[in-house]
């Protein structure tokens, strides 16, 4: 097809007002998006304030220097009939001093913000000042042990709001990293090292995040789960948790016999499941699974459904999953998913 220049001219203006509104309008849902530029806690707050403080500077030293270059460009512009180079100035030493310390300041006051800010971001806290987590990464779910309550869970970590929560970071594989932008920047979980970070909440909320350093294929469905309580709310997870419901009464036929299939079939040799004989350390610990809202390492809503999809084929699911596909016949996958949401 022949298009007329200005057709061409037409289309092509129209295609950059799209391309810009998409730029421009992916950054929203502002409220509930996983934005550093959202910050609802101390340590987030601290790193959006630099952020945004550098921000401004930059932008006020671009005016200048913008500026200077369209007045240069048009005050000393050719004029007719001039020939030759014009006047060259040269080793103006005032000239060169502003521009040699002026640059030196601004670095120099951008420098004191963040050298003051890396102190109080990079402290270390004892447990007896902050929550202590140890976190471990996994390819492709978090492991949250509580040291303090004898509590182990995965991939929703509960905080109580307004508290230091101190988090003691490492790998069991490759090499992770844990991002929650709203409540702080990203801290490497690295095999045989142990790496800080503490992070707060302001506010309850359920705050979302994801592996930010890449760990192989289900890299990007490695999703957290940060749920920010109340205290009081806090401290009935962690009853919960160190008094389980974990084995069905008989007469919940169909969940009774998940709970004994969950060992016929093999999972008791990756999970853990508190509360009974069942120990394995490979996967995720499943002793508050109902509590949890997703599954898959924060992937697919925990739902009957969604519990039988991912037992019956994992990589299905999600792909590069390192949960075997045991191939269960469908009976028992129900069983097993009916357990499984009864374990609080
Ligand atoms: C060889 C070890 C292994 C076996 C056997 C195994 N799993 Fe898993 N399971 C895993 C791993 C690893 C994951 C994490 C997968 C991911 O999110 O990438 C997982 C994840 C899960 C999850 C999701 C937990 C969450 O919070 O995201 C559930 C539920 C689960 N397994 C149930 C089962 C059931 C039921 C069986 C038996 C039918 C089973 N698993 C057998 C290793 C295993
Ligand atoms: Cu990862």
């Amino acid at each position: 097809m022949l298009v007329s220049s200005k057709h061409r001219r037409h289309l092509i203006r129209r295609g950059a007002v799209v391309a810009f509104l998409a730029i421009s309008l992916s950054g929203c849902g502002f409220a509930t998006a996983q934005s550093p530029l959202n910050p609802a806690g101390p340590v987030a707050q601290i790193q959006a304030g630099l952020i945004t403080s550098s921000f401004w500077i930059m932008m006020i030293v671009s005016a200048v220097v913008f500026t200077a270059l369209v007045v240069a460009v048009i005050r000393f512009r050719a004029r007719p009939g001039q020939r030759g180079l014009p006047p060259q100035t040269e080793g103006n030493n005032r000239v060169e001093f502003l521009w040699t310390v002026t640059p030196a300041i601004i670095l120099a006051l951008m420098m004191i913000g963040t050298i003051k800010e890396s102190f109080v971001l990079g402290k270390i806290y004892p447990a007896s000042q902050a929550l202590q987590v140890d976190v471990t990464g996994h390819q492709f779910w978090w492991e949250f042990q509580y040291p303090s309550a004898n509590i182990t869970t995965a991939n929703e970590l509960h905080i109580p709001v307004g508290e230091k929560v101190e988090l003691v970071l490492t790998s069991a594989d490759v090499m992770h990293s844990f991002w929650v932008p709203r409540l702080g920047g990203k801290t490497d979980l690295i095999p045989g090292r142990t790496n800080y970070m503490w992070i707060e909440a302001s506010q309850p909320g359920i705050y979302h995040g994801q592996c930010a350093e890449f760990c192989g294929t289900g890299h990007a469905d490695m999703r957290i789960t940060v749920d920010a309580e109340p205290p009081a709310r806090y401290a009935a997870w962690v009853q919960s948790m160190s008094h389980p419901v974990s084995i069905p009464p008989k007469s919940n036929t169909l969940a009774y016999q998940g709970y004994l299939d969950f060992a016929a079939a093999g999972c008791s040799s990756c999970h853990t499941i508190a509360g009974t004989n069942y120990n394995g350390a490979v996967g995720p610990n499943l002793t508050d699974l109902s509590d949890r809202l997703m599954i898959a390492a924060n992937l697919i809503p925990n739902t009957l459904a969604n519990r039988e999809a991912w037992i019956h084929d994992p990589q299905a699911v999600k792909p590069g999953a390192l949960m075997p596909n045991l191939h269960l016949p469908m009976n028992e996958v129900r069983a097993i998913a009916t357990y499984l949401g009864t374990l609080r």
